[in-house]
């Protein structure tokens, strides 16, 4: 199984490389970009300031500063607004973005948060679909990417993924 539900914070885990649903500004905010920055300290924040910004859907990537993990992909969910404005396109093109950055970087294990299904709004269950198709797409193109984990940090969210994994 390459794929795997933990429901946990993000912050503790010792993978290759952890996913942050930052915002366009990459300057921090609440939820698990706010949990990120204040774990892994000022370095984070110094890199993304070089970086500028991200678009939504794009992904970019730092080091981790006190973190165990060794890199942060921060990639900018879309904001849930009725569905008819590319949403879900740009939640797949997160998954897909931060996945292509891995592989180039040659990170092997990647944990993803459920990229806007807090601040965002965007619906649970859609988005666990399209987080886990998408992935599972990827993946099956055989990149060298050995685990991918799915972070549910609610139980709702971890149900939701359990029971789609239980499936796929
Ligand atoms: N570990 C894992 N998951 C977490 C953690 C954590 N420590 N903390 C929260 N979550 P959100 P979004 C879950 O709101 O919807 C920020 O202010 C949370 O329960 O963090 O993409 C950014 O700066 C939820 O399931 O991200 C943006 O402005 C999931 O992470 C905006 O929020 C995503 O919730 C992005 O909104």
């Amino acid at each position: 199984m390459k794929m795997e539900v933990l429901q946990e914070d993000i912050t503790t885990l010792d993978v290759d490389a952890i996913v942050n649903a930052a915002n366009k500004t990459l300057r921090g905010g609440g939820g698990v970009d706010g949990a990120i920055h204040r774990a892994g300290g000022k370095a984070i924040l110094e890199e993304c300031k070089e970086i500028g910004g991200c678009e939504t859907g794009e992904a970019v990537i730092t080091t981790a500063g006190k973190m165990p993990v060794r890199h942060v992909i921060h990639t900018v969910g879309p904001v849930w607004n009725g569905g008819e404005n590319k949403e879900e396109e740009l939640l797949r093109n997160c998954y897909k973005n931060s996945l292509q950055l891995a592989v180039e970087h040659d990170l092997q294990t990647i944990a993803f948060p459920n990229i806007s299904t807090g601040a965002y709004g965007f619906p649970k269950e859609r988005a666990a679909r399209i987080a886990v198709e998408t992935v599972e797409q990827v993946l099956s193109d055989r990149p060298a990417i050995d685990k991918v984990f799915f972070i549910c940090f609610d139980k709702e969210n971890h149900d939701l993924y359990s029971d789609m994994l239980k499936g796929s």
